[in-house]
């Protein structure tokens, strides 16, 4: 195998409610290498671009907005098998279905909100997490 890279997000969830060195601990611990790191609010540019697949959808505008209201935590990790690595490491998308031990599964919940809070991005795909480095770290490429 050949050592991947995948890019995380440190949602704005996790930034409010001071989550980030857990998440970091657990990235950390895991052995995976964090060779890029930067805090900001993300620009309505970099969020139509890295979720220009989910455009149209129902709960895109509240994706949007929950992303770009406050500060967030962009890092590109690297290791074997990573992309698919961290997503284990994140569990599934909706908090309440997320095995415990993952970072949503123990971490993040389910309140009536417009979309899911759940704490954590990571690439999908090869392809996802070329582009998606391309977006918020276009200085690696
Ligand atoms: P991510 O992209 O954040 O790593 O998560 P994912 O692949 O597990 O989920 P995806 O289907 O790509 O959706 C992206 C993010 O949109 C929010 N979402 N809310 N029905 C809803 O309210 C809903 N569906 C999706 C979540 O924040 C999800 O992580
Ligand atoms: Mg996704």
């Amino acid at each position: 195998m050949t050592p991947q890279r995948t890019l995380v997000l440190l949602k704005p969830d996790a930034v409010k409610r001071g989550l980030r060195g857990e998440i970091i601990r657990r990235i950390e611990a895991k052995g995976y290498t964090i060779s890029a790191l930067g805090q900001r609010t993300a620009t309505d540019e970099e969020l139509s671009a890295h979720y220009a697949e989910h455009e149209g959808k129902p709960f895109y505008p509240g994706l949007v907005e929950y992303m770009g209201a406050a500060p967030l935590v962009a890092l590109v990790l690297e290791g074997e098998g990573v992309i698919a690595g961290f997503r284990s490491l994140a569990g599934a998308t909706n908090p309440t279905e997320a095995a415990p031990g993952t970072i949503r599964g123990d971490l993040a919940r389910e309140w009536d909100l417009p979309v899911i809070q759940n704490l954590v991005h990571g690439s999908d795909s090869e392809e996802s997490a070329a582009r998606e480095i391309g977006i918020w770290f276009p200085e690696l490429d």
